[in-house]
């Protein structure tokens, strides 16, 4: 099987009072909605089942250690586990995760239609800063609340699919695609929280922003020849706006499918994963093609080094 109808699940703003349970079902009427139309992969945002808390600053992040799930799958979200196995369906939503050993990461994992976590993946970039900026307008404190994640960008055979994950940020970043892309990835899932103004830049603007989210997905998407999920959790979270425009797109780079607003809204698209193929042995077959003699300084070096004057 080639075809499959993939589904990609945006999620309206999570307000800070509303409980995980809450958040469920919503999950599970988009699920609903998926399983009428025939989807059998769904992707949910980013930190699907809480508020995109970094943008509030604790002295103690201890006191935010609630945001974290200790289990997984655990009580509030077993009822998702539950419906989407009832449907056949596979899945990967984002989540944070606290470790028996007290760590803390951004974590998105990949579901088996059966309900078995198949991978997990922990978020590599995290943007924004660990301490209060008074002169900030918005914090955004994912390096205080975050580790980067120690997975790397690892990929799955699940459903007859090579699958991977980013998270956010990751997107923008090409080396997080190529890795994939070196294992062959098929389907790549992201879930994102991105606020539409979140530091000084304030004259950036949404479109802007919009603009550069779907740059980074479709490119991605062409120079790896992969399908890819990119939904979000937008509109008003607690006062604060957060971009929508989720998408799916072809291993073309083409969108194939666009969300419409800010609110709970499910997209789906069918994927023939035989398209992947076509890139992958052409202008992107990277066995024939790459250059890897000249790539040294994308892992010997972090920062620009620019030539003396
Ligand atoms: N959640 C997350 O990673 N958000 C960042 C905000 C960056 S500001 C443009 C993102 O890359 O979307």
């Amino acid at each position: 099987m080639t075809k499959m109808m993939i589904g990609a699940a945006q999620i309206g703003g999570i307000q800070k009072a509303e409980t995980r349970e809450e958040v469920v079902a919503r999950m599970i009427a988009l699920m609903d909605e998926a399983a009428a139309k025939g989807v059998k992969f769904l992707a949910y945002p980013e930190m699907t089942l809480t508020t995109f808390f970094p943008r509030f600053y604790v002295e103690d992040r201890a006191e935010f250690d609630h945001w974290f799930e200790k289990e997984m799958p655990n009580a509030a979200v077993q009822p998702l586990f539950d419906k989407a196995k009832e449907y056949g369906m596979g899945f990967t939503f984002g989540y944070c995760e606290l470790t028996p050993e007290g760590q803390h990461f951004n974590t998105s994992i990949i579901v088996s239609p059966e309900g078995e976590i198949m991978l997990k993946y922990r978020k590599t970039h995290l943007p924004g800063h660990a301490e209060f900026e008074e002169e900030r307008s918005h914090q955004h404190l994912e390096k205080r609340y975050f580790l980067p994640g120690d997975t790397g960008f690892n990929v799955v055979r699940s459903q007859g699919v090579i699958m991977g994950m980013s998270i956010c940020n990751d997107r923008r970043w090409p080396e997080s695609w190529r890795v994939m892309g070196l294992q062959g990835v098929q389907l790549v899932s992201i879930g994102y929280n991105t606020p539409s103004q979140n530091n000084l830049s304030a004259d950036e603007g949404l479109a802007k922003r919009l603009y550069h989210h779907e740059l980074s997905v479709c490119a991605g998407a062409y120079q790896n020849s992969t399908y890819a999920m990119a939904v979000a959790k937008c509109g008003t979270e607690d006062g604060n706006h957060m971009i929508g425009g989720s998408i799916i797109v072809d291993p073309d780079g083409f969108v194939i499918a666009k969300a419409e607003g800010e609110g709970d809204e499910l997209l789906v698209a069918e994927a023939d994963f035989d398209k992947c193929a076509f890139g992958k042995s052409t202008v992107f077959n990277f066995a024939a093609h790459r250059r890897t003699e000249h790539y040294g300084r994308i892992v010997s070096q972090t920062g620009v080094e620019e030539p003396s004057e």
